[in-house]
């Protein structure tokens, strides 16, 4: 994979430039009461991203290649305003390759979200920011579970501070999955918790269920995002457990961005696929009334 030519036509989709389709929009006039009471940077940069580029879709680049990875990127790097990883599950990982690919990402005017659904106690959460992938220097977000505890928050800002860097930690409130353990009880205690902290960017959300995702933003109330997989325009049981909603209704029920995986990556027009993404969740954030 040529890395140079990656650089190259990778094109950072800018605010001014109103997005790749239509004329610009203000974060203020698209996202509502969500920007006016956002406290976190990092919420108004994605919001800026995703009314630039009109969507809010985050790409699951649940790809085991580098190549493969490079590609999406390329592909539809103008269509999506963040990048969703799971660094462990590449074949022919290099550390390199993934510094080039975290390079393109940015050039793409992605925001780089690693999946790693940390659940340690606090100490050892900062220390698996380091470590062999050195999620911190490259991570703008990561996912946890705050079964361990409040702890696992200041460890994983911790970590981001080792390196002179922030980031945000998305708390999973939901999970998409059938059967999983987040129970209402235990979704209310995460978003009690969660939501005063500073070091928490937001929640993910069960985007597969609309009234659920209703019942988090009520809870979560304006301040913070929430985030949601199990979302895609076909609606139903996916592959070993997982379920998918409609992107449009995530949207409307209060999520502030789709994870959409397999619905991109694997379809056969990934480019054409974001855009459809793009689209159903863009007109999701212009219908809804909260
Ligand atoms: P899919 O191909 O759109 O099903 O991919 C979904 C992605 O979102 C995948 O990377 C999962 O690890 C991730 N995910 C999820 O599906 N459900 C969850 O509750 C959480 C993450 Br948390």
């Amino acid at each position: 994979m040529n890395m140079m030519f990656v650089c190259q036509t990778a094109r950072a989709t800018t605010i001014e430039e109103g997005g790749p389709t239509g004329p610009t929009m203000e974060p203020a006039d698209a996202w509502g009461r969500r920007w006016v009471n956002a406290t976190s940077t990092l919420a108004k940069r994605y919001m800026e991203v995703a009314t630039a580029k009109r969507s809010l879709v985050c790409l699951a680049a649940d790809r085991n290649t580098m190549a493969g990875l490079f590609s999406l990127i390329e592909e539809v790097g103008d269509h999506v305003a963040a990048l969703k990883t799971h660094v462990d599950l590449v074949d022919d990982w290099t550390a390199d390759a993934w510094s080039d690919f975290c390079r393109a990402a940015q050039h793409a005017n992605l925001l780089i979200f690693e999946d790693r659904k940390f659940a340690d106690i606090g100490k050892i959460s900062r220390a698996q920011m380091a470590g062999i992938y050195d999620i911190r220097s490259w991570s703008d977000l990561v996912t946890a579970h705050l079964i361990s505890g409040p702890d696992v928050v200041d460890g994983l800002q911790a970590g981001w501070d080792d390196v002179g860097r922030s980031g945000g930690v998305l708390l999973l409130a939901q999970m998409s999955s059938r059967g999983n353990l987040l129970h209402p009880a235990y979704t209310t205690e995460v978003v009690e918790k969660g939501a005063s902290h500073s070091g928490v960017f937001g929640f993910i959300g069960n985007g597969s269920r609309p009234a659920e995702l209703k019942a988090l933003r009520e809870a979560v109330g304006d301040e913070k995002m929430i985030w949601t997989p199990g979302v895609n325009l076909a609606v139903g049981d996916g592959e070993m457990g997982q379920r998918y909603g409609d992107p449009t209704e995530a949207v409307m029920a209060g999520s502030d961005c789709i994870i959409v995986g397999s619905g991109i990556h694997k379809a056969s027009d990934p480019k054409q696929a974001a855009q459809a993404y793009a689209e159903a969740s863009w007109s999701g954030l212009l219908n809804r009334t909260g």
